[in-house]
């Protein structure tokens, strides 16, 4: 138990390839949390609202081209840019919901091979940011997201880079993942997404710290 100050919010995580279905399990988590009275934000990255986050939105939607290297370094800074502000709130007690965070930064730029900007390099630069206390990976074949209406048009929509990234993903894992199968019912994955937060956000209250990346 915490003898001094606030408990502590929670930093969960959803990870996976596009179409997967984090954004509705997000936003499914978020729902149950506040009717359980627990203090809780649902935010995602690319935060695109911000200055960085505009530059990265226009290399997305292929409005701008940029380097590897270049606009690896804005979803790096687009984080880095919100580090204060996530930890002010988690330590206030409010637990973040976080669509996308370090994990997909790795992975995708990662899956495009550059010699230098493996995945080691990747972590590199998350340093000094809170690492998740639970990463829900919706684990999705990428011939099954791309039949869940096609994708967007968005730079990385397309099938064979999803393969990539899965299996950067698969690198990724660590103890703090549940890998869940992405192909279930919404609602059931809800529920077993619903018992894992339960625990960590109980943890975290209970006074775990919080950790750093990467670690
Ligand atoms: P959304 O479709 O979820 O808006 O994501 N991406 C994301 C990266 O390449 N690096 C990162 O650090 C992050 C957070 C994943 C937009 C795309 O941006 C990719 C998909
Ligand atoms: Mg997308």
């Amino acid at each position: 138990p915490a003898l001094a100050g606030p408990r502590r919010g929670a930093l969960i995580v959803f990870e996976g390839i596009d179409r997967c279905g984090k954004s509705t399990q997000c936003s499914l988590l978020l729902e149950s949390l506040q009717k359980q009275g627990v203090p809780a934000e649902l935010w995602r990255f690319p935060d695109r609202t911000t200055l960085i986050g505009g530059l990265i939105n226009e290399y997305l939607q292929k409005k701008a081209s940029l380097n590897d290297a270049a606009v690896h370094m804005l979803f790096v800074a687009n984080r880095h840019e919100k580090r204060d502000e996530m930890l002010r709130l988690l330590a206030g007690g409010t637990t973040l919901v976080l669509d996308r965070y370090s994990y997909s930064g790795v992975a995708y730029t990662a899956a495009k091979g550059v010699p230098h900007l493996g995945p080691d390099f990747c972590r590199s630069v998350e340093s000094g940011l809170p690492a998740a206390d639970l990463v829900v990976y919706l684990d999705l074949d990428p011939e099954l997201s791309a039949a869940r209406g096609g994708f967007g048009g968005e730079r990385y929509e397309k099938l064979e880079f999803q393969k990539k990234v899965r299996s950067q993903y698969g690198a990724l894992a660590d103890g703090r993942w549940l890998r869940l199968d992405a192909s279930q019912p919404a609602e059931l994955l809800q529920a077993q997404v619903a018992a894992a937060v339960q625990r960590v956000v109980e943890q975290a209250a209970a006074g775990e710290q919080l950790g750093q990346l990467w670690d």
